[in-house]
């Protein structure tokens, strides 16, 4: 299996925290956004989207990062079989790309992406917003987690599905320690060695 991911990038995390988790090996093949990489036409005709990560298996190319893990976790104890326990990861999955990514990702690029590549000042305004945001969802995450270890009761892909959108925004300021389930919760997740492999690869791109 192929991955076109950037390793920098909360999507592209995602998927090699799964992959070192559980073992599997992928052959990684760096696409520099901060290039351009992603818009030229040999990148599009494998995700017309235009966006990473991109995994390639035989004659699948799939896009969507959390489709990907779903595929490379499959059969694995990280995605669970029984409806219920299934639909409590999903909605995680759905949550993080409908809600929590589009804030981090708000703060990651006014704060981060735009000095690294010479877009200007951050637009404090949309800081503002996105912050407030994270900072309801935090509360929501904190609530639910209750005394839970991870957000489905037993690690799932969809723990590592937020963790990876979880140290870009802690990365651009984003604090999760006034949310102490969340707090509690992250650390545990930092502290596999999977996800400290996943974010050493992203310093490696950046330095
Ligand atoms: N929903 C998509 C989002 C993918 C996405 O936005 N990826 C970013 C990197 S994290 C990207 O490739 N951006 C390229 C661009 O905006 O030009 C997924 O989860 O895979």
């Amino acid at each position: 299996m192929k991955l076109y991911d950037f390793a920098a990038s909360p999507n592209s995390r995602k998927v090699r925290a799964v992959a070192y988790e559980l073992g599997i090996p992928i052959d990684f093949t760096s696409v520099n956004l901060f290039k351009g990489e992603t818009r030229v036409p040999s990148f599009l005709e494998k995700n017309p989207n235009g966006r990473l990560p991109v995994l390639e298996d035989g004659d699948l190319l799939l896009w969507e990062s959390n489709a990907i893990i779903g595929y490379i976790a499959a059969g694995s104890a990280l995605v669970p079989t029984s409806a219920r326990a299934r639909a409590d990861v999903d909605r995680w999955l759905y949550w993080q790309l409908a809600h929590l990514g589009p804030a981090t990702r708000t703060v990651g690029f006014e704060r981060i992406v735009k000095k690294l590549t010479g877009q200007g000042a951050p637009d404090e305004g949309a800081i503002a917003i996105a912050t407030e945001e994270f900072g309801k969802l935090c509360s929501v995450l904190d609530r639910s987690l209750g005394d839970k270890s991870f957000l489905a009761g037993d690690l799932s892909i969809a723990d590592f599905a937020l963790a990876a959108h979880f140290s870009t925004g802690e990365a651009a300021g984003l604090d999760v320690a006034p949310h102490p389930r969340v707090h509690a919760w992250y650390k545990r997740m930092l502290s596999r060695d999977s996800m400290k492999r996943a974010l050493e690869d992203a310093q490696k791109v950046l330095s």
